[in-house]
């Protein structure tokens, strides 16, 4: 019992444990495109590209955008053992609200235990009322033959300086980055020079939101530029 018969092999034996708990330990949040809750499936099938082709994973997710004092973006390259993306630089920190009452009712909780998680920032240092969300966007991205994203992302930006500590399981590498800094990664990227990918979801924030956010960061003026309104199919 329990041993696969000659010929059949587990298709994610090369899975690292933690990322494998996480995906049988996670419930998402499934929603409609207009961001309805319609039920709850396990961070593993909401992940599979067969679900997603089929139109069966749609999910909540959120995005934090950290910024320091000086008014630079805290950046995370995502470890080699993440089963989807593994090695792209990404923005701050990214995740799931789980089906659990706190985190239907509040994503910011979510991004307060994912903030610890992955990079040892503790609670107290992030009040989840300091939390501007800016705006949701919903998207599709393959990540490989058998995983990719399909989500509503919810884009929280913050204003903050923070003590790092981060978790090498989640997280490869940090670094935060001027708009010069960043301009010369996206160039790197797009050049395919040394080795350096970014995230779709990222991508897709810098190429649509990101500049025009980051004068209002800048200027003291994030919680005029929220629009919670709009989901942008993007
Ligand atoms: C999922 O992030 C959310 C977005 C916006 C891509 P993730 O793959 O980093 O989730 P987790 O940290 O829970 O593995
Ligand atoms: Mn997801």
């Amino acid at each position: 019992m329990g041993k696969p018969g000659p010929g059949v092999v587990d298709a994610d034996a090369g899975m690292d444990a933690v990322q494998r708990r996480l995906m049988f330990e996670d419930e998402c949040i499934l929603v409609d495109e207009q961001d309805n809750v319609i039920g709850h499936e396990s961070k593993y099938n909401c992940h599979l590209m067969e679900k997603i082709e089929a139109g069966n994973a749609l999910h909540r997710a959120f995005s934090v955008f950290l910024f320091n004092s000086k008014y630079e973006l805290l950046l995370q390259q995502r470890s080699a053992t993440k089963v989807t993306f593994p090695l792209v630089w990404t923005n701050t920190c990214c995740s799931h609200p789980l089906y659990r009452e706190s985190e239907l009712i509040e994503e910011n909780c979510a991004a307060q235990r994912k903030l610890f998680d992955e990079l040892g920032i503790v609670a107290d240092e992030l009040p989840v009322d300091q939390f501007i969300p800016l705006g949701r966007m919903l998207y599709k991205a393959p990540s490989d033959g058998k995983w990719g994203e399909h989500e509503l992302d919810y884009l929280l930006f913050m204003v903050r300086d923070v003590k790092l500590d981060p978790n090498p399981e989640e997280v490869a590498d940090v670094k935060y980055m001027n708009r010069h800094q960043l301009k010369e990664l996206l160039r790197k990227a797009d050049a395919g020079e040394d080795g350096v990918k970014l995230s779709p979801w990222f991508r897709l924030v810098v190429d649509n939101f990101l500049m025009g956010w980051w004068d209002h960061v800048e200027q003291g003026t994030l919680q005029g530029a929220a629009d919670m309104k709009t989901i942008h199919k993007l």
